[in-house]
């Protein structure tokens, strides 16, 4: 039976009759029997990545590209007068992450199915994801973001396990969603639930019962932790998922007869930074009671495990109260305490220790101990960990470290996103791109014709156009479709530094208040969730929601400058995004992005990059050359230093600068005023003025400076286009099939 009539048995009546949400509906249960047909890829050694955070953005029109019937699909939908952009419209994406290590979780499962190695996810079904943003009164409210409807992409495997804690103990069921390669075979993502989960404990917003665990452990991903219950929540959450990760791994071991005391000849456990690191201590439970000796049971995880670490700032390396330990887990601390005391007696350094002397037990800590592998994910920031961050780890097990260069899967973030781009390429040099992305470099023989470049300068205007319709339908705002689109897309963080995009918002409506207009009309466009805890991030959103209603009122400047906040930024809306950029901010304090994921799908669909010498900016800049990046600021040694001898300080830049006052003083100037909440942008301001830990004001006049020599460089279309073209053919390396290679080369060996 062909495609068409395996759909229209679905639908019950043609295609042309049905409407979008019928055809929706039927597409997915068509794509998951097509995807059981497929053969899973087989091994007799498996990597089990496992993660808190899975960011999988909408999956219909991914898997259909994956099994090779995406273009087949299209025009059957199209002869009937149907748009498989507007059926997709019907799926609701799941927030099953929070940023960049959630979207790398994604795109490695993307491509460890592609590359046809036998691997799986383990993560949670958390039922309302991270939040959806609501942006309202010019500042952000959470709200759930319900996402398993009644037909969905899960399979229930009635597969269960119980999991212990302290006073009770929980079933867990496990739901798997089938992660199809490009034109290879399947594997998947496993992500457990409880049985027993209450909805209806959340009452407004994302508030709920945080004591009552059987009815919320997977309600939220990152849960409220400004009191202790938010913090035992989180370990509940944890344990839960590395014990049935641990269970599924034996339980798959022993379907297969290998003896567990093999476990590293026939599995890897990826650690995705700490969130799973009691995985480590688990296993080594679990091995136990299977009858190894502790010593026995030690050696065989620390030659399973490998963990991978995606930041450097210190807040985020997770240190639990093992007195919180005790109360959830407490089966496990024996076993932490041991791991503890042999690392202890090997290596007696504080700055090494598992548990410090104030009790807390140092994940991180405990992952390179008892890992093999550590490995950082961009060259700058492995180089980092190894020089300082940990320094002390790496001259215990030097042999332990390794880079990773983050990627990206080309299958969303070309092929699907940007499909015009990808098919014009596939028309210049061939489709083996599709399967070996250094072949985008073939490109470059185009360089010098005029035709090819008028073409991509098209493309990018359509996908300009693409944009303004979508946010015109999606949010009601309408914006200029010849003016420059600047982006800047990520977590609302201050190392990321929207707040000093921001101060150049200020600049640039001070000086078309002046009278220097810009030649082309210029669009800043932000999108970005803070965590709701987060009050700084939350007061940068507000004044950047400030400044976007003082533009749009002030018909003197509104022509020149808008600014344009995408409410609940997700996977879906940078799929609409990146292909529509022309300016690519990536303006971290340098040090600080660990690699940036963004800055390399930005490249990829010829957008040029405004950034700091940071994380993966670094290569990318060693690719393309510099005369096809726009690099400021100061250097990471440069940062480093001013943190060790605490010399950086904002207050003297902002009385000795006149032009950086002028800017600050902006905030709580009279006009924000008037629109603002006072006591927001005051914080906001004081902040800048007497703390600025990320050093907004170190950069920003170089920042300014290079901005402005983009937004002239913009003018010249010839040079633009080369610059595009360029970046387009140097993005081949940040393919995550080309990442995930190397994993398996060096780390995994399957
Ligand atoms: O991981 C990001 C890094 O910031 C980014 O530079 C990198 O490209 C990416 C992939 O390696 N890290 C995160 O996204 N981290 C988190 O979102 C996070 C969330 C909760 C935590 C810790 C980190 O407790």
């Amino acid at each position: 039976m062909n495609i068409k009539q395996k759909l229209e048995e679905r639908l019950g009546s043609t295609i042309g009759q049905a409407d979008d949400k019928a055809i929706y509906y039927s597409l997915l249960g068509l794509t998951k029997e097509l995807t059981k047909e497929k053969k899973e890829n087989p091994g007799t050694k498996k990597v089990y990545y496992i993660s808190a955070e899975f960011l999988i953005g909408k999956l219909l029109s991914n898997n259909l590209i994956n099994l090779g019937v995406y273009d087949e699909v299209k025009e059957l939908l199209e002869q009937e007068g149907k748009l498989l952009s507007q059926i997709e419209e019907v799926e609701p994406e799941p927030s099953l992450g929070n940023g960049g290590l959630g979207r790398l979780a994604a795109c490695f499962m993307d491509s460890m199915s592609t590359l046809g190695l036998c691997a799986a996810g383990i993560g949670l079904n958390y039922h309302y994801g991270l939040f959806r943003q609501v942006l309202e009164n010019r500042k952000q409210k959470e709200v759930k973001n319900p996402w398993i409807e009644q037909e969905n992409w899960l399979v229930d495997t009635g597969i269960h396990f119980t999991v212990p804690f302290r006073d009770f103990q929980l079933r867990s069921t496990l739901y798997d969603i089938d992660v199809p390669g490009y034109e290879s075979g399947v594997n998947r993502l496993h992500l457990f639930d409880v049985d027993t989960l209450d909805e209806s404990l959340v009452e407004e917003g994302i508030s709920f019962d945080k004591t009552a665990v059987a009815k919320n452990l997977t309600l939220f991903l990152y849960p409220d932790d400004s009191d202790k219950a938010g913090h035992l929540l989180r370990i509940y959450q944890q344990y839960f998922m590395v014990s049935n990760g641990a269970q599924l791994i034996l339980k798959e071991m022993d379907e297969k007869g290998y003896d567990v005391r093999q476990m590293h000849e026939h599995v890897v456990i990826q650690i995705n930074d700490t969130h799973p690191s009691m995985v480590i201590p688990e296993m080594i439970r679990l091995l136990e009671e299977r009858g190894l000796s502790f010593e026995e049971a030690a050696d065989v995880v620390s030659r399973t495990c490998a963990y991978t670490n995606h930041t450097i700032l210190a807040e985020a390396l997770e240190k639990w109260p093992s007195s919180y330990l005790e109360e959830v887990v407490p089966h496990l601390m024996p076993v932490i305490r041991k791991l503890d005391e042999k690392a202890k007696k090997a290596h007696p350094d504080e700055a090494v220790a598992i548990i410090d002397g104030d009790g807390r037990v140092h994940m991180a800590h405990m992952d390179i101990h008892y890992g093999f592998s550590v490995n950082g994910v961009a060259a700058l920031h492995t180089d980092i960990l190894k020089e300082s961050e940990l320094k002390a780890f790496y001259d215990i097990y030097p042999e332990k470290f390794n880079n990773k260069t983050n990627g990206i899967t080309f299958r969303r973030w070309l092929m699907h996103c940007n499909p015009s781009l990808a098919e014009y390429l596939t028309e210049l040099i061939g489709s083996g791109w599709k399967k070996d992305a250094q072949e985008l470099e073939k490109l470059l023989s185009y360089e010098a014709e005029e035709a090819v470049r008028n073409r991509l300068l098209e493309i990018k205007a359509d996908n300009k156009k693409k944009l303004k319709n979508y946010l015109k339908e999606t949010q009601n705002v309408e914006i200029c479709e010849n003016s420059v689109f600047d982006i800047q897309i990520k977590r609302l963080h201050e190392y990321k530094r929207q707040q000093m995009n921001a101060l150049y918002i200020i600049h640039k409506y001070l000086e078309i208040k002046a009278g220097n207009l810009p030649k082309t009309p210029v669009t800043m466009i932000f999108g970005a969730k803070a965590a709701p805890a987060y009050t700084l991030a939350k007061d940068i959103i507000h004044l950047i929601l400030c400044l976007r209603d003082l533009i749009e009122a002030d018909e003197t400047v509104r022509p020149y400058l808008r600014v344009v906040m995408v409410e609940n930024y997700n996977v879906t809306k940078a799929e609409y995004l990146i292909p529509a950029c022309d300016i690519s901010e990536q303006i971290s304090l340098a040090s600080k992005e660990a690699s940036g994921t963004g800055n390399m799908k930005f490249m990829l669909n010829g957008a040029v990059t405004l950034g700091t010498m940071d994380g993966a900016n670094v290569e990318i800049c060693d690719l393309v050359g510099e005369n096809n990046i726009y690099i400021f600021g100061a250097k990471s040694q440069e940062v480093i230093r001013l943190y060790e001898t605490g010399s950086y300080c904002a207050k003297d830049l902002y009385e000795s600068r006149e032009g950086i006052k002028k800017l600050v003083d902006f905030i709580v100037g009279e006009e924000l005023l008037a629109l603002g909440d006072p006591e927001s942008l005051n914080r906001l301001y004081q902040d800048l003025i007497h703390k600025d830990w990320f050093m907004a004001l170190l950069d920003i006049e170089c920042y300014i400076a290079t901005k402005e020599r983009m937004l002239s460089d913009y003018e010249d279309r010839e040079k633009w286009s080369r610059m595009m073209l360029k970046n387009t053919a140097k993005a081949g390396f940040f393919s995550s099939d080309r990442t995930i290679a190397e994993y398996n080369r060096d780390i995994w060996k399957l």
